[in-house]
């Protein structure tokens, strides 16, 4: 390993995360299946490699299914609470990893520390909310129509969740699905992101340590180090109930037909194309920072980052001005260096992503007021740091209607809060929305049902940072689909109403007479 990473102590994190040589791959349990081909995991921070990774293969997949469907006929007895109890330790030892994780997160997946650390945060919030559901899964009891019965309705669980997910978030997104699925009796199965394989290993490593000292069954969790064929296949399978997916548009419209053919559930998060709306009557201050924060935050990479500013034509240059005065202070570069606001693209493809967006952008007719740019020379060797910019636009070109995963804001001016909510529900997703105002009128009307088509709609926040105690997810293309917070464990079990006669006699419903 290379002096830079050492510089890091990502050989230490590693260490301390129990990632070894032998263990760097599929795992159930304590179990390790690699058959398949060996990928490498490269930092985008600086370009170095972390390790060499086994995935699995063809063989190892029926394994791993195996093994979950065995887990899943023992986990399901185990009473919810005590399922909840289990949830919990997870969450404790995620406080103890916190450090860890959170460092290997950020030098993995290029997000600033400090965000790395959230993301383990959100894991740790998960766990403990978790906990509490794992004692609220009721459903309703009816009156029913007949004499001497009892009607109500009650929640299973399903079996196998598959969850596949995106680099981008490459350890929270799991735990919101694993912590419900868990409580739910839920078995799960992680199909990793392949940029980011060390994360998930790491958790599953954690995750074994709960699993061996309650004495559970090995299949309860595993995660399958596995190509995009493997990852089909999880798609595909019937053993697998539901597939919680989170990746782009394109990919989530072939998981939800593939599923939905199989008559399978799904869990959909896909692309956003969020915009905070900036009234006349905003705080401009609070709106720079929500805008700012939100656009380059993760350099661009969240679902729920910002790329559509619709400001007001009263302070329209006034927001201008600050922006690109705001732009011009940004630190770019190492994001385990506190010091530094935005972090690298994930890889190559991204940064060419970044440039063909730029490219057709001006090709449509956009004006750059902050030029885009690849950075090179020190400190940008991995060739993955780019430039956040800014473009003033209209919101029908074709770049702006697509999510781009880099951080280029486009600028849309506006006369009336009715205009401002139509272009902001003219895109074809619905993932995340904001206005800033401190006019509670327009607050409202954004928030009614003639406002925003989201599914998250915030009023002076931006567009990022949700916290999980809210149902997570979006709209149209954003797949419908939602996760962690509120009700949200009821994606993970199947209903069933139960009608209990506790008479001698045999009355039909709809009053209907059957005598022999
Ligand atoms: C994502 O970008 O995939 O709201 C999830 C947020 C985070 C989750 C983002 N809590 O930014």
């Amino acid at each position: 390993m290379s002096k830079k990473i050492k510089d890091f102590g990502i050989e230490k994190t590693l260490k301390n995360l129990g990632i070894k040589e032998e263990n760097r791959g599929t795992s159930v349990g304590g179990k390790y299946f690699a058959s398949g081909k060996t990928i490498e995991s490269f930092s985008p921070v600086d370009g170095n490699l972390i390790a060499k990774i086994k995935t699995s293969g063809e063989s190892d997949y029926d394994k791993v299914i195996e093994m979950a469907e065995k887990a899943f006929k023992e986990f399901r007895l185990m009473p919810a609470p005590k399922r909840g109890e289990i949830v919990r330790q997870l969450g404790q030892k995620l406080r103890q990893y916190k450090d860890d994780l959170g460092k290997l997160v950020s030098y993995e997946m290029g997000k600033s520390l400090q965000e790395g650390l959230g993301e383990v945060q959100e894991m740790i919030d998960i766990c403990d909310f978790a906990v509490g559901v794992s004692r609220q899964l009721h459903g309703y009891t009816m009156h029913s129509e007949r004499p001497g019965h009892r009607m109500y309705e009650q929640y299973h669980p399903l079996g196998i969740v598959g969850i596949i997910t995106a680099f981008n978030f490459p350890v929270a997104v799991w735990s919101w699905n694993t912590a419900l699925a868990w409580i739910c009796g839920n078995v799960t199965i992680w199909k990793p992101s392949e940029k980011t394989p060390l994360c998930a290993i790491a958790c599953q490593n954690i995750m074994n340590e709960v699993i061996k000292e309650n004495n559970l069954p090995e299949g309860i969790s595993s995660v399958l180090v596995a190509d995009h064929e493997i990852g089909q296949k999880l798609v595909d399978d019937k053993r697998v109930s539901l597939v919680s997916f989170t990746g782009s548009t394109r990919v989530g419209r072939m998981v939800s037909t593939n599923v939905a053919q199989r008559f399978g559930k799904s869990i959909l998060e896909l692309g956003g194309n969020n915009a905070i709306i900036i009234s006349k009557d905003a705080d401009i201050d609070m709106s720079i920072i929500g805008a700012v924060f939100g656009a380059v935050g993760t350099a661009g990479q969240r679902c729920t980052s910002t790329r559509r500013l619709i400001i007001h034509e009263d302070v329209y240059d006034e927001v201008k001005n600050r922006l690109e005065k705001a732009y011009g202070q940004l630190k770019i570069g190492n994001p385990l260096d506190e010091t530094n606001h935005v972090g690298p693209l994930i890889d190559m493809d991204a940064v060419n992503m970044y440039q063909e967006a730029i490219k057709k952008g001006k090709k449509e007719g956009a004006k750059f007021i902050v030029e885009g740019e690849v950075l090179k020379g020190k400190g940008y060797e991995s060739g993955c740091y780019v430039k956040p910019c800014i473009a003033e636009v209209k919101n029908s070109y074709e770049i702006v209607q697509h999510e781009t995963f880099a951080p280029i804001l486009y600028l849309i001016k506006y006369k009336t809060l009715e205009e401002a909510i139509a272009i902001q529900n003219d895109v074809p997703q619905g993932l995340s929305s904001a206005i800033m105002t401190q006019n509670l009128r327009e607050a409202e009307l954004f928030l009614s049902q003639a406002g925003s088509d989201c599914g998250i709609a915030n009023v002076n926040i931006g567009t990022s940072g949700a916290e999980i105690g809210g149902a997570f997810g979006g709209e149209k293309e954003t797949g419908g689909g939602r996760e962690s917070g509120s009700d949200v464990w009821k994606y993970y079990m199947r209903r069933q109403t139960n009608t209990i006669n506790y008479t001698a006699q045999l009355p039909l419903a709809q009053g209907i007479k059957f005598d022999l």
